[in-house]
């Protein structure tokens, strides 16, 4: 049976990123009729800094997007991480079943710490250990994710086979299957093509932010990095132009429509009217979505009762997953 599952990092505001590559899709996957398991990694935010102070109010912020995004707690287990310790428990014995080879090999590690290595958190290393852990825990066979996560979801699959060939479990985990296409799997800086927009980057004018009010919206889309040209006929036009092909992008996923047919609408007309246009759109699908999280947020006895109801839920799958691998690793079990 499918069974979806993913998880967004409590770790300060969402952007249009995130939107796109990551909730708008799950609210369509979750409207196929797959039983979806999203929750608010939290353990995963710890691997940087986070305020003890801040971290409950950005996890209840998480849980606002994604209702505030259409995802129906009646219908996806909706959950934060640490309140269901399989992970952790999990995530220690994957830490012992991957390879620091593989893990050395991780791009984002890499990316994050940058020349300052030995100052970063062993957690931050082991992140994709207790990402492998979320995910076959629930034995879930596929994983939506942007296009970053990609690497990460193929340690999965290596952790999952390696724990079932060394443990002599054939087929105990299923391999997941990493769900990177969508209508914007990689959205790509305002201020710089071939960067991704990222929460991380210095300079707010490179994101949108999910709340980031109209007037903001409207000012970062008109001093976001173009080029002079009109916008092309085809698809092919838009190559070695990373800037206007991630608009198009933008445009196309937010309204719903392929990227030939925003095309089609707008071919040899200049950024001058393009960007007005994508503007209105964005300000259009952002607003209700900022307004209902705003909402959300103002009383969290909502949010907190659908956390609670979602750990329950996720625990009841995930308890007995991780007592059948503590039997098969071994441990003592009275
Ligand atoms: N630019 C993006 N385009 C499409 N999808 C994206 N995602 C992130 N950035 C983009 C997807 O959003 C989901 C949640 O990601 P996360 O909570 O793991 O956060 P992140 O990937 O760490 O987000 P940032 O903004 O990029 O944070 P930093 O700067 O800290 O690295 C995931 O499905 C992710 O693929």
């Amino acid at each position: 049976p499918r069974r979806i599952l993913s998880g967004i990092q409590a770790s300060g505001a969402l952007h249009l990123g995130n939107y796109l590559g990551a909730l708008k899709r799950f609210t369509q996957l979750q409207d196929t009729g797959a039983p979806c398991f999203l929750f608010v990694a939290d353990l995963h935010a710890i691997t940087v800094w986070q305020d003890p102070a801040l971290l409950t109010a950005q996890t209840r912020e998480i849980a606002a997007a994604y209702l505030a995004s259409g995802l129906d707690p009646a219908r996806s287990v909706i959950f934060p991480q640490s309140a269901v310790r399989a992970h952790s428990e999990l995530a220690w014995i994957f830490n012992c079943v991957a390879r620091l080879g593989w893990l050395d090999r991780m791009t984002q590690f890499k990316e994050k710490t940058g020349k300052h290595k030995e100052r970063a958190s062993v957690g931050l290393y082991t992140y994709p250990v207790l990402q492998a852990a979320d995910i076959l825990l629930y034995k879930a066979t596929e994983v939506p994710t942007g296009e970053d996560q990609k690497q990460h979801l193929e340690l999965t699959r290596d952790i999952a086979a390696k724990f079932n060939n060394d443990f002599n479990a054939p087929g105990f985990f299923p391999l997941p299957e990493p769900l990177t296409q969508g209508p914007a799997p990689r959205v790509m800086s305002l201020r710089d093509g071939a960067a991704k927009m990222s929460k991380s980057d210095p300079s707010d004018q490179s994101r949108i932010n999910l709340t980031d009010d109209a007037d903001t919206i409207v000012a970062k889309i008109r001093k976001a990095r173009t080029d002079p040209d009109a916008l092309p006929e085809t698809l092919e036009g838009l190559e070695g132009r990373a800037e206007a092909k991630n608009l198009v992008t933008i445009y196309a996923a937010l309204a719903d429509m392929s990227r030939e047919a925003v095309l089609a609408q707008f071919a040899g007309q200049g950024f001058g009217a393009f960007k007005p246009a994508l503007a209105d759109l964005a300000v259009a699908s952002m607003a209700p979505v900022s307004a209902e999280m705003r909402r959300l947020m103002a009383d969290p006895t909502e949010i907190d009762r659908v956390l609670k109801d979602g750990a329950a839920r996720a625990a009841a799958i995930a308890d007995p997953v991780v007592d059948e691998v503590k039997k098969i690793v071994g441990f003592w079990r009275g």
